[in-house]
Order: structure tokens, then sequence, then C-alpha cells
């Protein structure tokens, strides 16, 4: 008994300690918060291999499982401390605060770190913690079953008439324990409500972005470029159905009025720093660009086709005075860095080859959502997500690859990743169980800023069979294909490859995610009856 409550007694702590982190955290930085920050260290010291798999099983949950994680460990932890605190309380305290300086450390080493106020929302569970678990655990050591003051630690606590047969003050120990339980509920109240009305800011922030017309609007979809067979990904993906792949545990939320870009470094001659404002009074272009993840595994579902609204970065780049190595630069390495202190890595020469490689403020007719990298983030054609299309943009670097290694190149991801060409299929779905006839196999193809030029199917071991194209947007885009199968009875695999402008088949070849994208063929398994 005396134990369960003393286990209570340190659950009951850590919940206050980091319930009471959340207000503190609002008022300082969201990002700060005690298991964000350790979260986000974690996130940085995952080994590649295990991060893709994270986000290959747990898709966009892979934050919220890793979240869930870390409180479990921290109940666990807590628990211990609580038991332990039966033996000696101080040093079980003790034990509590050194939580909350590992937070703290993990704080001040964030690379968007914002300097020592991020280590008072950890040094504050730490000590609410360490007071909480020493006060709640008192009536359980101070008082003996013989009677009389514990000349123990807590001397001072005469624990009268409130004994128990078990020689501890339950009541005490209830009415303690349920206050720092009520406490902390209410701490976590005011913290929420204080990160949204702090969050509101970037909101109406938003909310106030006027996106100006493009000077070169995106021509419309050409007849034909859609395909309406249900089931297969729609040409354009909305915003609310567009993946998400980063490391933020907490969505960065940048005022548009207060964003700032500066680009600088190697080959620059004119350092340029840009506002909101400035980089709206551009001439803007709109282009449709098909987004792919690195850890998109073959037939996965981290690619989505958008229209964006944006800044030719080469322009940009031209107007600092860079020139690409093919004309003598010196800097081949374009590091673009955002507010949460990601980094990403892309070849200079692919910025300013022609490409529409954008500096986009617009996805799908609206201001780029906060999760897609709110108010400015790059897309470049082509080449993969982690590679080149930093959201939240604040600073790009012009280096050489020799002289920096980005964030996932740290990680053993390959310095330089085009996208790979894949077809996928997207109806059937596996296993499903259509009539025997015609059924329509359907799906998409990308091979960015190459084309497709061809897709086909095969049903089982027969031969490779034409599909049907849908009209090319752009040659940055996905096209739709269709296939009309005459399904017979029985179990059948089905399997697409697609064929590249450059005339190239996409490998049957399986590799791994890692180090640069996925290869192989898609195949689906279905039963006709
Ligand atoms: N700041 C920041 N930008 C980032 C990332 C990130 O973790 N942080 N992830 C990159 C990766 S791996 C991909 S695939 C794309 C995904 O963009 P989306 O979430 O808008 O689909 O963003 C890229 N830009
Ligand atoms: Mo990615």
């Amino acid at each position: 008994m005396r134990g369960a409550a003393a286990a209570l007694a340190g659950l009951v702590s850590g919940y206050a300690a980091l319930a009471l982190a959340e207000p503190v955290a609002a008022v300082i930085r969201p990002e700060a918060g005690p298991v964000t920050v350790v979260g986000g260290a974690a996130v940085d010291r995952t080994p590649a291999a295990v991060k893709d798999w994270a986000i290959r099983t747990f898709g966009a949950d892979d934050k919220l499982v890793l979240q869930l994680g870390i409180l479990a460990v921290a109940a666990l932890l807590a628990m211990a401390l609580g038991l332990f605190a039966l033996r000696g309380r101080r040093t079980a305290a003790a034990g509590v605060f050194l939580f909350g300086l590992v937070g703290a450390v993990a704080a001040l080493n964030r690379p968007d770190s914002g300097g020592f106020a991020d280590a008072l929302p950890s040094l504050t569970a730490g000590l609410a913690g360490a007071a909480a678990l020493y006060v709640l655990t008192g009536p359980l050591v101070s008082f003996r079953p013989q009677g009389g003051p514990d000349a123990g630690e807590t001397g001072a606590d005469t624990g009268t008439g409130t004994g128990t047969a078990a020689g501890w003050s339950r009541r005490r120990f209830l009415l303690l324990t349920g206050a720092a339980a009520a406490f902390g509920t209410g701490a976590g109240a005011v913290g929420r409500a204080l990160a949204s009305a702090r969050s509101g800011d970037a909101i109406a922030s938003r909310a106030a972005v006027v996106l100006p017309s493009p000077v070169s609007p995106a021509p419309d979809l050409p007849p034909g470029a859609a395909l309406r067979v249900p089931g297969v990904s729609p040409f354009i993906t909305p915003n609310k159905d567009f993946y998400r792949v980063d490391t933020a545990l907490v969505v960065p939320r940048v005022p548009a009025d207060t964003w700032r870009l500066r680009i600088h470094g190697k080959g620059v001659r004119r350092e340029l720093n840009l506002s909101f404002e400035e980089l709206l009074a551009r001439p803007l272009v709109e282009r449709d660009i098909t987004l792919t993840c690195v850890s998109n595994e073959v037939g996965g579902p981290y690619a989505g086709n958008a229209r964006w609204l944006g800044a030719r970065l080469a322009d940009l780049l031209a107007e600092a005075g860079v020139r690409p190595p093919s004309q003598g630069g010196p800097a081949d390495q374009l590091v673009a860095r955002s507010v949460d202190g990601m980094t990403l890595g892309t070849p200079v020469e692919d910025v300013m080859d022609g490409r529409d490689a954008l500096l986009a403020v617009g996805m799908n007719g609206e201001p780029l959502p906060p999760a897609h990298g709110f108010p400015v983030r790059m897309v470049v054609p082509g080449l993969y997500g982690y590679v080149s299309a930093c959201k939240w943009i604040e600073d790009i670097e012009l280096t050489t690859f020799d002289a920096y290694d980005p964030y996932w190149v740290k990680r053993a991801w390959a310095p330089r990743a085009p996208v790979k060409t894949q077809a996928r299929i997207d109806t059937p779905k596996p296993f499903a169980r259509p009539a025997a006839g015609r059924v329509t196999v359907a799906g998409v193809a990308w091979a960015q800023h190459r084309g497709i030029d061809r897709v086909e199917l095969r049903i089982d071991d027969g031969p490779w069979q034409e599909a049907d194209l849908a009209t090319e947007d752009t040659r940055d885009t996905w096209r739709q294909w269709s296939y009309a199968w005459q399904a017979t009875a029985g179990t059948h695999t089905l399997t697409v490859r697609a064929t590249d402008r450059t005339g190239e088949t996409q490998t049957e070849r399986r590799a791994p995610t890692m180090p640069d994208g996925a290869s192989g063929r898609h195949s689906v398994v279905v039963m006709a009856g």
C-alpha cells in the first residue's frame, strides 16, 4: 500500500511538473517545452534507419508516437523515483530535479534554441516536480506506527492524529496528492489557452496575407490531364491531404510581418535581405510541381502535387551576383536553413539551370499552410524534399558540398538526391476482391523534371501491356495512368513500371529508401471472383 502510494506520488509529481511547464513554455516559446526539446534531441540522435522506419510505420503519427513514448518513459521514471523517496526523500527529489536539468540542457542545445530562456520550462518542471515529490511523500514517511514525532528528515511534521494503522497519514496524503493533480490540470489548461492565443497571432498573420496575382500563371490543366477514375490520386492534391514530413514536434509559427530571408555566402556579391512584403512585390510565377519524399517506399504515400506560387530562386541568386558552377561560380551547394534549425542542401547548378526552383508563398491558391512552411518555403522540381524543399526558410547560404553537410547528410543520407522514376498502383487496393470482368487499374507515375513517357502493367507473369496515360501537365508533375483489365477469377499480381523521357525504364532492382530513395516496382495482389 505504502509502495503504491509512493509510486502514485511520483506519478502525480511528474504530471504536475510537466503540466506547470506548459504555461511557462507558452509564454517563452512553445518549442521549448520539456517533452518537445527532449523529443527533438531524440529525433536528432535516432539512427536514420530507425527514423525512416518510424516515418514508414507511423506515417504522420510518428511525432505523436514519439511524444507518447517519452511520456511513458517519464511516467515510469517518476514512479521509480516515488518508490525511491521512501528511502530518501531528498535524494529522490534531487533525482527529479536532475531530469529537469536534462531537459534544460536539451533545450539549450536545440538548433533553434532561443537562449537561456529556453531552459526555463524544464527548470521550472524540475523544481516543481522535486518539491511536489518531497511534499507528497512526506505523509508516507513521517509517521510511525508507534506514534510520536518522526525524527527523520521531516522532523517538523508531527503528524498528529492523522496516522493510520498502516503507519502513514492516508488522509493527508490523499489531500496533498489530489491538490497536486488538480493544480497540474489547471496549469495545463492555462498553458493551452496561452499557447492558442499565441499561435493565434501567426494564424491572424496568415489570414491577413493577400497573395498577388502571378505575372506568369500556371497554364490551365490540359484536357485529359485529370482522369475520372474512382480511387486514383487526384491530379492536384488538396492541401489538407498533402503528406507532411518534417522533424518539427511543434509546427513553427512564423508571423509573415517579422519574416526575413538572408542570402549570403561564397560567390555572393550583394547580400540580400528580404522581407515578406518585398518577396511578394517581386514578379511571382505559378507552377504545378510534384513533391516526393526520399522516405517513400515503392508504392508509398509520400508524394503530392500542388500548384505553387512563388518567386524564382534563380533570379534572386543572380541578383545577389551568384553564378552556377558551370559558369565559374565558387559555390556548388546552397544550404537553406529554417527557423527551427533544419538545414537542407541543394545543388546550385540545379537551382540555376532554368527549372522552376521556387521560393514559394502559395499552395493551391492559398498562403502556405503552417505545416507546409508558412510563410515561405523552397520547392525544386526533380529533387527529393530533404535536399530541396526547406519549409519555414529564413536563411540561404552559398557554400560547397565539401565544406558543409546538412542535417540529413550528417545522418548518412546522400548529399545529392534526384527523384527516382516511380509508378504506383492506387486502385485496386492490395487484397481487394473485384468482380471478375472489366476492372480499371489506375495510379500515378512520376519522374519530376524528366517527365513520364510510358507506363506499363503486367498481370502475373504475363507480357508488359501499355497503360493509357493521362495528358501531361508538365514534366515536373506526376501523370495519372489507367488500364482496362479483363480480370479472370482467381488471385493475381499486378505490377507496374514507368519509363521516363530519357528513355530509362524504372529499375526492377529493389533498393531501400536509404540513402537516396527506394527503387523497385510496385505490385498489388488482388483476388478477383
Ligand atoms: N524546416 C524543414 N523543412 C523541411 C523538412 C523538415 O524536417 N524541416 N523536411 C523536408 C522533407 S524530408 C520533405 S519530404 C518535405 C516535405 O514537405 P511537406 O511536409 O510540405 O510535404 O519538406 C522538407 N522540408
Ligand atoms: Mo522527405
